[in-house]
């Protein structure tokens, strides 16, 4: 890549780049607070008061952003709803994990799908007496979003972390795996979010607004970020499941661009998925096999429900291959 002066930079290595994302990176915010709750929550799932450990997922959400000045006005975004996220944190708890979310502030959250955009002013009504109360048509849907993420926070199953930036969602992706490894194989990642393949360095990138009217031309420098899939896989958690997403607008290109991920990376399995269907079918590629999981069109359910069951299916046998 040339540098600003018109030099060529020289080519970093891998670990180089991996170094030089982290150096780079702005000083993480609450990072003692978060590797506090994450201490907690794990010692908390891996022994329980009823004395039975838990499988923990951390599932990411979402879609990160790369900022393109240090006080942000513009970034560069990565198209995810957190719907995906949201949904699978549900049916992962009921397949008795314990989860960490971790999502995009602002996203999809679990328990709360069947909700309006707007659920404070939508669900709520005030009274002649100057109460509050919720509307008739949102009860059910707002009784189940309390009690149900209520009762999973309460028991300690659900720990909701939140970022916005790449370089929050790859600081806090490491201090999770990290935290996890003693989990050796009874950990699982499942990486739905869509994480920027550029960014700017934070000592590269300018401090204030970029100021429009002075060329015709916006010149900002991208650097790719160094897949963190791999560093993940071979460091962080190596004994952890892994399955990483492969989203793509050409269905032609969809499954191999999936199969050479799941090689390239070492994931234990991708989910392939094309834009405009993915709540309607899936594919997981796991070793030579490609299973098509679909939704059920006829009880409404959704894609995560068979595909969550079919993952945890394979980390089961994941977890016994290493006993025998
Ligand atoms: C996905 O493919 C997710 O399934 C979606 C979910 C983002 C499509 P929604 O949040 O959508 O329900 O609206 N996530 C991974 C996307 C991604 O960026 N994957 C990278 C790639 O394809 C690999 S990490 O190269």
């Amino acid at each position: 890549m040339d540098s600003a002066d018109g030099l060529q930079t020289p080519q970093l290595t891998f670990e180089e780049g991996v170094k030089a994302f982290f150096d780079s990176a702005p000083p993480f915010e609450n990072g003692d607070g978060i590797s506090e709750k994450l201490k907690q929550f794990i010692a908390h799932n891996s022994s329980p008061p009823d004395g039975n450990a838990r499988r923990v997922v951390c599932v990411t959400s979402g879609g990160t952003t790369a900022p393109l000045e240090q006080r942000c006005v513009r970034y560069v975004d990565n198209f995810s709803s957190g719907h995906r996220g949201a949904t699978s944190t549900e049916y992962f708890l009921k397949a008795g994990y314990a989860v960490i979310f971790l999502y995009r502030r602002g996203s999809f959250q679990p328990f709360c799908r069947s909700l309006p955009d707007d659920p404070l002013l939508e669900c709520f009504e005030s009274t002649s007496d100057s109460n509050i109360r919720v509307r008739e048509a949102h009860a059910e849907a707002v009784k189940r979003a309390i009690i149900d993420h209520h009762a999973a926070v309460a028991d300690g199953l659900l720990l909701k972390l939140p970022y916005i930036t790449i370089f929050e969602y790859l600081q806090m992706l490491q201090m999770t795996a990290m935290s996890m490894r003693c989990l050796g194989r009874h950990a699982m990642f499942y990486l739905s979010a869509a994480v920027s393949d550029f960014y700017v360095p934070w000592k590269d990138m300018v401090e204030h607004k970029i100021q429009s009217g002075q060329s015709d031309l916006l010149d900002v420098k991208l650097v790719q970020v160094p897949k963190m899939l791999k560093v993940l896989r071979e460091k962080w958690a190596p004994s952890a499941f892994c399955i990483s997403f492969k989203l793509e607008t050409d269905t032609n290109i969809l499954l191999k661009k999936a199969s050479t991920a799941l090689e390239k990376y070492k994931m234990h399995a991708v989910v392939a998925n094309e834009l405009s269907t993915r709540k309607e079918e899936v594919v997981v590629v796991t070793g030579s096999a490609r299973i098509t999981v679909r939704r059920d069109k006829s009880t409404n359910d959704d894609v995560e429900n068979p595909l969550i069951k079919l993952l945890s299916g394979k980390h089961d046998s994941y977890i016994e291959e290493s006993s025998r």
